[in-house]
């Protein structure tokens, strides 16, 4: 894709440079819907799933590499070198290896997924993801019989990334996923958005994207994919273990400590838009078979 960087983008402009992306899309559910086909016009998508606007989506970020204010990142990240951009596959796989972005692109099909985010701030946004689903890269280098769980670590460049000059998190930021739900087909690696090159401050050029779960598992700048046979260290949890759980699905039954997860306040709704009711799994109730018989209130 080329890397064109516009400040302003409707939905309408996106139909034309994202016609050639598959349209291998999942239907089931709310997980994501077909492009508008009509040229130039704008299409009311279903299920709630009408998208932020491109400057909603690259304004207002977490990115605390980038600094902790929302409009840090966008204001910050433009000094952040993608190009080259490799990713380490280590640990259980039978391919391990220092992997050129490109390599692994060039393996991959791209497709638009158009997905909630939940924060677990309770703000969302409704984002159209390109990208392609992780369990076809975990594949490719062969995920070995011991391996558990996937772990995910980003960029760790404090030349560049203002936010790692100060102990504000233990960097690098690091998350994990329990392998089957590495595996689900949800789950994807993101590349861009709105058809384009992913913007730095949504975490170019690859991060991870899991729809039913808190924004923070969705980390971003991914430079290390291993495959482990114990549940890896996460940051958000490390950082305060009873209110950021491993799982952190989205799950409005289950307060943060010091919030309600019940509902949630959609960005750019308007100031006095009524806030919408958080969703189980954030809507996405077909992974409920991967927590079948576990105590979600236990592991939150
Ligand atoms: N490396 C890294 N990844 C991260 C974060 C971060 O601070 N650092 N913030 C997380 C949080 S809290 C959220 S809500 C999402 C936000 O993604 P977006 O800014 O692209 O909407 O990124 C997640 N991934
Ligand atoms: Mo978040």
């Amino acid at each position: 894709m080329a890397g064109r960087w516009r400040n302003t983008l409707n939905w309408s402009d996106v139909t034309p440079e994202a016609a050639y992306l598959s349209r291998r899309q999942i239907m089931a559910g709310a997980g994501a819907l077909a492009l508008g086909g009509l040229a130039g016009q704008a299409r009311a998508a279903e299920g709630g799933l009408e998208p932020n606007t491109f400057e909603e989506i690259t304004s207002y970020c977490n990115f605390y590499e980038f600094g902790t204010g929302k409009e840090d990142p966008k204001r910050n990240a433009g000094a952040l070198t993608v190009d080259p951009w490799s990713v380490k596959i280590d640990g259980l796989v039978d391919k391990p290896g220092t992997y050129d972005l490109a390599d692994i692109l060039e393996g991959v099909s791209l497709e638009e997924r158009i997905y909630r985010l939940r924060c677990v701030e309770a703000w969302s946004m409704v984002i159209p993801w390109v990208g392609f689903e992780l369990a076809d890269l975990l594949d490719r280098v062969g995920v070995q019989p011991g391996a558990k769980y996937v772990a995910f670590e980003t960029l760790f460049r404090p030349e560049e990334m203002p936010g790692q000059r100060a102990p504000i998190l233990d960097w690098p930021y690091v998350e994990g996923l329990r392998l089957d739900e590495a595996m689900h087909p949800l789950t994807i690696m993101a590349t861009g958005l709105y058809g384009q090159d992913m913007p730095k401050q949504n975490g170019a050029p690859i991060r991870l994207v899991v729809p039913w779960k808190y924004g923070f598992k969705s980390i971003k700048s991914v430079v290390r994919i291993s495959l482990t046979e114990t549940e890896p260290p996460t940051t958000w949890n490390k950082a305060s273990a009873r209110e950021y759980g491993f799982y952190s699905n989205v799950n409005p039954q289950v307060d943060h400590p010091r919030w309600s997860q019940a509902t949630e306040r959609r960005i750019g709704a308007g100031l006095f838009s009524k806030r919408q009711p958080t969703l189980m799994f954030n809507g996405y109730d077909e992974v409920a078979d991967l927590y079948a018989g576990m105590d979600l209130k236990k592991f939150f």
